[in-house]
Protein backbone atom coordinates (compact mmCIF):
# COMPACT_ATOMS: atom_id res chain seq x y z
CA UNK A 1 0.00 0.00 0.00
CA UNK A 2 1.23 3.44 -0.85
CA UNK A 3 1.73 5.65 2.38
CA UNK A 4 -1.50 8.15 1.24
CA UNK A 5 -3.37 4.99 1.44
CA UNK A 6 -1.93 3.80 5.02
CA UNK A 7 -2.75 7.51 6.04
CA UNK A 8 -6.60 7.68 5.15
CA UNK A 9 -7.07 4.03 6.91
CA UNK A 10 -5.12 5.50 9.90
CA UNK A 11 -7.36 8.86 10.23
CA UNK A 12 -10.18 6.83 9.05
CA UNK A 13 -9.93 4.65 12.36
CA UNK A 14 -9.15 7.69 14.51
CA UNK A 15 -12.83 9.13 12.98
CA UNK A 16 -14.44 6.04 13.79
CA UNK A 17 -13.05 6.25 17.55
CA UNK A 18 -10.87 3.13 17.25
CA UNK A 19 -7.62 3.40 19.16
CA UNK A 20 -4.40 2.95 17.69
CA UNK A 21 -2.11 0.32 19.22
CA UNK A 22 1.29 -0.09 18.84
CA UNK A 23 1.80 -2.98 16.48
CA UNK A 24 -0.50 -0.76 14.10
CA UNK A 25 0.90 1.25 11.21
CA UNK A 26 0.99 5.44 12.41
CA UNK A 27 2.54 8.55 10.20
CA UNK A 28 6.06 9.39 12.07
CA UNK A 29 4.28 12.43 12.74
CA UNK A 30 1.99 10.84 14.89
CA UNK A 31 4.28 9.14 16.70
CA UNK A 32 6.66 12.01 17.52
CA UNK A 33 3.91 14.17 18.14
CA UNK A 34 2.75 11.78 21.08
CA UNK A 35 6.13 11.27 22.32
CA UNK A 36 7.06 14.90 22.53
CA UNK A 37 3.21 15.24 24.56
CA UNK A 38 3.49 11.95 27.19
CA UNK A 39 7.56 12.27 27.68
CA UNK A 40 6.81 15.99 28.49
CA UNK A 41 3.84 14.97 30.59
CA UNK A 42 6.46 12.16 32.67
CA UNK A 43 8.68 14.71 33.25
CA UNK A 44 6.19 17.00 34.55
CA UNK A 45 4.76 14.06 36.81
CA UNK A 46 8.66 13.47 37.99
CA UNK A 47 9.79 17.28 38.46
CA UNK A 48 6.23 17.99 39.71
CA UNK A 49 6.66 15.88 43.00
CA UNK A 50 9.44 18.44 44.08
CA UNK A 51 7.90 21.45 45.19
CA UNK A 52 5.69 19.43 47.53
CA UNK A 53 8.20 16.87 48.65
CA UNK A 54 9.48 20.11 50.15
CA UNK A 55 6.93 19.85 52.79
CA UNK A 56 7.09 16.49 53.87
CA UNK A 57 9.44 17.24 56.68
CA UNK A 58 7.44 20.27 57.66
CA UNK A 59 3.92 19.54 57.38
CA UNK A 60 1.94 20.14 60.51
CA UNK A 61 0.53 16.58 61.73
CA UNK A 62 0.71 13.00 60.98
CA UNK A 63 -2.28 12.84 58.94
CA UNK A 64 -1.08 15.73 56.77
CA UNK A 65 2.63 14.19 56.40
CA UNK A 66 1.18 10.95 55.88
CA UNK A 67 -1.43 12.02 53.29
CA UNK A 68 1.03 14.42 51.31
CA UNK A 69 4.22 11.70 51.22
CA UNK A 70 1.14 9.10 49.14
CA UNK A 71 0.04 12.43 47.29
CA UNK A 72 3.72 12.60 46.01
CA UNK A 73 4.42 8.90 45.50
CA UNK A 74 1.41 8.86 43.56
CA UNK A 75 3.28 11.55 41.05
CA UNK A 76 6.14 9.06 40.82
CA UNK A 77 3.57 5.81 39.83
CA UNK A 78 2.03 8.87 37.65
CA UNK A 79 5.50 9.32 35.91
CA UNK A 80 6.21 5.83 35.68
CA UNK A 81 2.85 4.73 34.14
CA UNK A 82 3.51 7.85 31.37
CA UNK A 83 7.02 6.59 30.95
CA UNK A 84 6.25 3.69 29.84
CA UNK A 85 3.38 4.49 27.40
CA UNK A 86 5.89 6.14 25.32
CA UNK A 87 8.18 3.21 25.40
CA UNK A 88 5.84 1.49 23.40
CA UNK A 89 6.25 4.66 20.76
CA UNK A 90 10.16 3.00 20.09
CA UNK A 91 11.78 5.74 22.21
CA UNK A 92 14.30 4.10 25.35
CA UNK A 93 13.49 5.61 29.26
CA UNK A 94 17.44 6.72 28.91
CA UNK A 95 16.79 8.76 26.04
CA UNK A 96 13.98 10.92 27.58
CA UNK A 97 15.74 11.06 30.94
CA UNK A 98 18.25 12.31 28.70
CA UNK A 99 16.56 14.86 26.92
CA UNK A 100 15.03 16.17 30.64
CA UNK A 101 18.27 16.38 31.82
CA UNK A 102 19.90 17.97 28.97
CA UNK A 103 17.01 20.72 28.82
CA UNK A 104 16.21 19.74 25.47
CA UNK A 105 12.62 18.55 26.49
CA UNK A 106 10.16 20.71 28.35
CA UNK A 107 7.99 20.02 31.44
CA UNK A 108 5.26 22.31 32.84
CA UNK A 109 5.92 25.48 33.29
CA UNK A 110 3.72 25.49 36.72
CA UNK A 111 6.85 23.27 38.86
CA UNK A 112 9.55 26.16 38.68
CA UNK A 113 7.31 28.23 41.04
CA UNK A 114 8.85 28.07 44.58
CA UNK A 115 6.68 26.73 47.93
CA UNK A 116 6.93 29.13 50.21
CA UNK A 117 4.00 28.21 53.18
CA UNK A 118 2.12 25.11 54.43
CA UNK A 119 -0.95 27.03 52.43
CA UNK A 120 0.67 26.49 49.25
CA UNK A 121 0.24 22.52 49.21
CA UNK A 122 -3.52 23.22 49.53
CA UNK A 123 -3.29 24.89 46.22
CA UNK A 124 -0.91 23.11 44.60
CA UNK A 125 -3.96 20.25 45.18
CA UNK A 126 -7.14 22.97 44.60
CA UNK A 127 -5.50 24.52 41.64
CA UNK A 128 -2.59 22.17 39.80
CA UNK A 129 -3.79 19.33 39.90
CA UNK A 130 -7.41 20.95 39.43
CA UNK A 131 -5.92 22.61 35.86
CA UNK A 132 -4.20 19.15 35.47
CA UNK A 133 -7.56 16.82 35.59
CA UNK A 134 -9.18 19.51 33.20
CA UNK A 135 -6.56 19.23 31.03
CA UNK A 136 -6.55 15.19 31.53
CA UNK A 137 -9.79 13.47 31.63
CA UNK A 138 -10.19 14.24 27.73
CA UNK A 139 -6.75 12.72 27.37
CA UNK A 140 -8.56 9.25 28.54
CA UNK A 141 -10.49 9.19 24.97
CA UNK A 142 -6.94 9.97 23.43
CA UNK A 143 -6.18 8.13 20.57
CA UNK A 144 -3.19 6.46 21.27
CA UNK A 145 -4.37 3.27 23.81
CA UNK A 146 -1.54 2.98 25.94
CA UNK A 147 -2.08 6.72 26.64
CA UNK A 148 -5.69 6.23 27.09
CA UNK A 149 -5.25 3.70 28.81
CA UNK A 150 -2.42 5.73 31.43
CA UNK A 151 -4.37 8.51 31.96
CA UNK A 152 -7.88 6.66 33.58
CA UNK A 153 -6.04 5.81 36.81
CA UNK A 154 -3.78 9.21 36.70
CA UNK A 155 -6.97 10.62 36.94
CA UNK A 156 -8.66 9.23 39.58
CA UNK A 157 -6.03 9.91 41.21
CA UNK A 158 -5.28 13.81 40.59
CA UNK A 159 -9.09 13.85 41.55
CA UNK A 160 -8.29 12.51 45.25
CA UNK A 161 -5.82 15.14 44.94
CA UNK A 162 -7.57 17.88 43.59
CA UNK A 163 -10.07 17.44 46.92
CA UNK A 164 -7.44 16.64 50.01
CA UNK A 165 -5.55 20.31 48.62
CA UNK A 166 -9.19 21.91 48.96
CA UNK A 167 -9.43 20.68 52.10
CA UNK A 168 -5.93 21.96 53.58
CA UNK A 169 -7.32 25.37 52.10
CA UNK A 170 -10.88 24.87 53.53
CA UNK A 171 -9.08 24.28 57.08
CA UNK A 172 -7.03 27.39 56.99
CA UNK A 173 -10.08 29.25 55.46
CA UNK A 174 -11.85 28.71 58.99
CA UNK A 175 -8.18 28.96 61.18
CA UNK A 176 -6.58 31.94 62.66
CA UNK A 177 -6.24 35.76 60.83
CA UNK A 178 -2.52 34.29 59.86
CA UNK A 179 -3.86 30.95 58.37
CA UNK A 180 -6.00 33.01 56.52
CA UNK A 181 -3.84 35.38 55.42
CA UNK A 182 -2.00 32.69 54.30
CA UNK A 183 -4.49 31.08 52.47
CA UNK A 184 -5.15 34.05 50.15
CA UNK A 185 -1.40 34.45 49.82
CA UNK A 186 -1.01 31.23 48.49
CA UNK A 187 -3.81 31.39 46.06
CA UNK A 188 -2.55 34.96 44.94
CA UNK A 189 0.59 33.34 43.76
CA UNK A 190 -0.80 29.64 42.31
CA UNK A 191 -3.90 31.62 40.58
CA UNK A 192 -1.95 32.97 37.30
CA UNK A 193 0.70 29.93 36.97
CA UNK A 194 -2.37 27.57 36.76
CA UNK A 195 -4.06 29.39 34.52
CA UNK A 196 -1.14 29.55 32.05
CA UNK A 197 -0.33 25.49 32.61
CA UNK A 198 -3.30 24.98 30.01
CA UNK A 199 -0.49 26.52 27.48
CA UNK A 200 -0.48 29.60 25.12
CA UNK A 201 -3.87 30.78 23.18
CA UNK A 202 -5.22 28.77 20.38
CA UNK A 203 -4.10 31.13 17.57
CA UNK A 204 -0.50 31.01 18.80
CA UNK A 205 -0.43 26.91 19.87
CA UNK A 206 1.21 25.60 17.34
CA UNK A 207 0.59 22.08 17.33
CA UNK A 208 -3.44 21.15 18.42
CA UNK A 209 -5.47 22.10 15.38
CA UNK A 210 -3.30 18.42 14.35
CA UNK A 211 -3.30 17.09 17.70
CA UNK A 212 -7.39 17.87 17.64
CA UNK A 213 -7.54 16.09 13.95
CA UNK A 214 -5.32 13.13 15.17
CA UNK A 215 -7.61 13.04 18.83
CA UNK A 216 -4.85 13.20 20.79
CA UNK A 217 -6.68 16.65 22.21
CA UNK A 218 -10.02 16.77 22.48
CA UNK A 219 -10.57 20.20 23.44
CA UNK A 220 -8.45 23.57 22.93
CA UNK A 221 -6.16 24.86 25.24
CA UNK A 222 -8.83 28.29 25.46
CA UNK A 223 -11.62 25.83 25.95
CA UNK A 224 -10.04 23.80 28.98
CA UNK A 225 -8.49 27.01 30.34
CA UNK A 226 -12.37 28.66 30.52
CA UNK A 227 -13.59 25.69 32.11
CA UNK A 228 -11.26 25.63 35.03
CA UNK A 229 -11.65 29.18 35.24
CA UNK A 230 -15.56 28.61 35.54
CA UNK A 231 -14.94 26.14 37.89
CA UNK A 232 -12.65 27.65 40.48
CA UNK A 233 -14.72 31.59 40.66
CA UNK A 234 -17.20 29.43 41.79
CA UNK A 235 -14.83 26.95 43.90
CA UNK A 236 -13.07 29.58 45.64
CA UNK A 237 -16.52 31.51 47.20
CA UNK A 238 -16.82 28.38 49.29
CA UNK A 239 -13.44 29.40 50.59
CA UNK A 240 -14.51 32.99 51.72
CA UNK A 241 -11.10 33.65 49.85
CA UNK A 242 -10.68 35.87 46.27
CA UNK A 243 -9.00 35.11 42.86
CA UNK A 244 -6.13 37.71 42.21
CA UNK A 245 -8.22 39.05 38.83
CA UNK A 246 -9.86 42.44 39.32
CA UNK A 247 -11.59 41.32 35.78
CA UNK A 248 -13.07 38.42 36.84
CA UNK A 249 -16.62 38.79 35.94
CA UNK A 250 -19.65 36.48 35.23
CA UNK A 251 -21.08 36.86 31.46
CA UNK A 252 -24.67 36.40 31.27
CA UNK A 253 -24.45 36.44 27.44
CA UNK A 254 -21.75 34.11 27.33
CA UNK A 255 -22.78 32.18 30.24
CA UNK A 256 -18.96 31.99 31.47
CA UNK A 257 -16.66 33.51 33.67
CA UNK A 258 -14.80 36.84 31.62
CA UNK A 259 -10.85 36.97 33.16
CA UNK A 260 -8.04 39.21 32.96
CA UNK A 261 -4.88 39.13 30.47
CA UNK A 262 -2.66 36.37 30.71
CA UNK A 263 1.36 37.38 31.18
CA UNK A 264 2.59 35.62 28.28
CA UNK A 265 6.28 37.36 28.74
CA UNK A 266 6.01 35.63 32.09
CA UNK A 267 4.75 32.01 30.39
CA UNK A 268 8.08 32.06 27.81
CA UNK A 269 10.13 33.25 30.52
CA UNK A 270 9.77 30.09 32.43
CA UNK A 271 9.03 27.53 30.01
CA UNK A 272 12.47 29.15 28.42
CA UNK A 273 14.22 28.14 31.30
CA UNK A 274 14.20 31.46 33.62
CA UNK A 275 11.73 31.51 35.86
CA UNK A 276 12.14 31.00 39.49
CA UNK A 277 13.03 27.60 40.02
CA UNK A 278 14.36 25.95 36.57
CA UNK A 279 17.57 25.90 37.39
CA UNK A 280 17.18 24.14 40.73
CA UNK A 281 14.38 21.72 39.78
CA UNK A 282 16.87 20.30 36.91
CA UNK A 283 19.73 19.94 39.32
CA UNK A 284 17.75 17.99 41.98
CA UNK A 285 17.03 16.07 39.42
CA UNK A 286 19.88 15.24 37.64
CA UNK A 287 21.75 14.45 41.49
CA UNK A 288 18.97 12.40 42.15
CA UNK A 289 19.35 10.26 38.88
CA UNK A 290 22.95 10.31 39.87
CA UNK A 291 22.44 9.40 43.21
CA UNK A 292 20.15 6.48 42.27
CA UNK A 293 23.11 5.16 39.72
CA UNK A 294 23.87 2.38 42.34
CA UNK A 295 20.12 0.76 42.23
CA UNK A 296 20.01 0.91 38.20
CA UNK A 297 23.01 -1.49 38.35
CA UNK A 298 22.13 -3.40 40.83
CA UNK A 299 18.66 -4.26 39.60
CA UNK A 300 20.35 -4.78 35.81
CA UNK A 301 22.94 -7.18 37.42
CA UNK A 302 20.15 -8.86 39.82
CA UNK A 303 18.24 -9.37 36.22
CA UNK A 304 21.33 -10.98 34.44
CA UNK A 305 21.90 -12.94 37.03
CA UNK A 306 18.27 -14.37 37.04
CA UNK A 307 17.94 -14.76 33.68
CA UNK A 308 21.41 -16.92 33.68
CA UNK A 309 20.14 -19.23 36.08
CA UNK A 310 16.42 -19.38 34.02
CA UNK A 311 19.43 -20.31 30.71
CA UNK A 312 21.32 -22.66 32.90
CA UNK A 313 18.03 -24.52 34.32
N1 LIG B 1 4.59 24.40 30.36
O1 LIG B 1 1.08 23.98 20.71
P1 LIG B 1 1.01 23.85 22.20
C1 LIG B 1 0.47 17.74 36.52
C2 LIG B 1 4.72 24.16 25.26
S1 LIG B 1 1.03 17.29 35.02
C3 LIG B 1 5.64 24.18 29.54
O2 LIG B 1 -0.28 24.24 22.84
P2 LIG B 1 0.54 21.06 22.91
C4 LIG B 1 0.26 16.68 37.57
C5 LIG B 1 4.39 22.91 24.44
O3 LIG B 1 5.00 21.76 24.98
C6 LIG B 1 1.14 18.82 34.10
N2 LIG B 1 5.52 24.12 28.20
O4 LIG B 1 1.42 22.35 22.61
C7 LIG B 1 0.81 17.11 38.86
C8 LIG B 1 4.94 23.31 23.09
O5 LIG B 1 6.36 23.21 23.09
P3 LIG B 1 7.17 22.09 22.22
C9 LIG B 1 1.54 18.54 32.73
C10 LIG B 1 4.29 24.27 27.69
O6 LIG B 1 1.46 19.95 23.26
C11 LIG B 1 0.10 17.95 39.69
C12 LIG B 1 4.64 24.81 23.03
O7 LIG B 1 4.48 25.23 24.39
N3 LIG B 1 0.41 18.07 31.95
O8 LIG B 1 0.28 18.88 36.69
C13 LIG B 1 3.15 24.48 28.49
O9 LIG B 1 -0.44 20.83 21.80
C14 LIG B 1 0.65 18.34 40.91
C15 LIG B 1 3.39 25.12 22.23
O10 LIG B 1 2.19 24.67 22.90
C16 LIG B 1 0.57 17.58 30.74
O11 LIG B 1 1.66 17.50 30.22
C17 LIG B 1 3.34 24.54 29.87
N4 LIG B 1 2.33 24.76 30.73
O12 LIG B 1 -0.33 21.47 24.20
C18 LIG B 1 2.08 16.64 39.25
C19 LIG B 1 -0.68 17.10 30.05
N5 LIG B 1 2.07 24.58 27.68
O13 LIG B 1 6.74 20.75 22.76
C20 LIG B 1 2.61 17.04 40.47
C21 LIG B 1 -0.46 16.58 28.67
C22 LIG B 1 2.52 24.46 26.41
O14 LIG B 1 6.75 22.29 20.79
C23 LIG B 1 1.89 17.89 41.32
N6 LIG B 1 -0.04 17.61 27.75
N7 LIG B 1 3.85 24.28 26.42
O15 LIG B 1 8.61 22.36 22.46
C24 LIG B 1 -0.92 18.41 27.07
O16 LIG B 1 -2.12 18.31 27.22
C25 LIG B 1 -0.33 19.38 26.07
O17 LIG B 1 0.98 18.98 25.78
C26 LIG B 1 -0.35 20.86 26.53
C27 LIG B 1 0.31 21.70 25.44
C28 LIG B 1 -1.80 21.33 26.69
C29 LIG B 1 0.40 21.06 27.84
Amino acid sequence: MSVQELEKIFQDRIDSEIRIEPRDWMPDAYRKTLIRQISQHAHSEIVGMLPEANWITRAPSLRRKATLIAKVQDEAGHGLYLYSAAETLNISREEMIAQLHSGKAKYSSIFNYPTLTWADMGAIGWLVDGAAIMNQVPLCRASYGPYARAMVRICKEESFHQRQGFEILLTLSRGSADQRRMCQDAINRWWWPSVMMFGPNDESSPHSAQSMAWKIKRFSNDELRQRFVDICAEQVKLLGMTLPDPELSWNEEKQHYDFGAIDWDEFWNVVNGNGPCNKERLAARVQAHEDGAWVREAALAYAGKKRQEKDAA
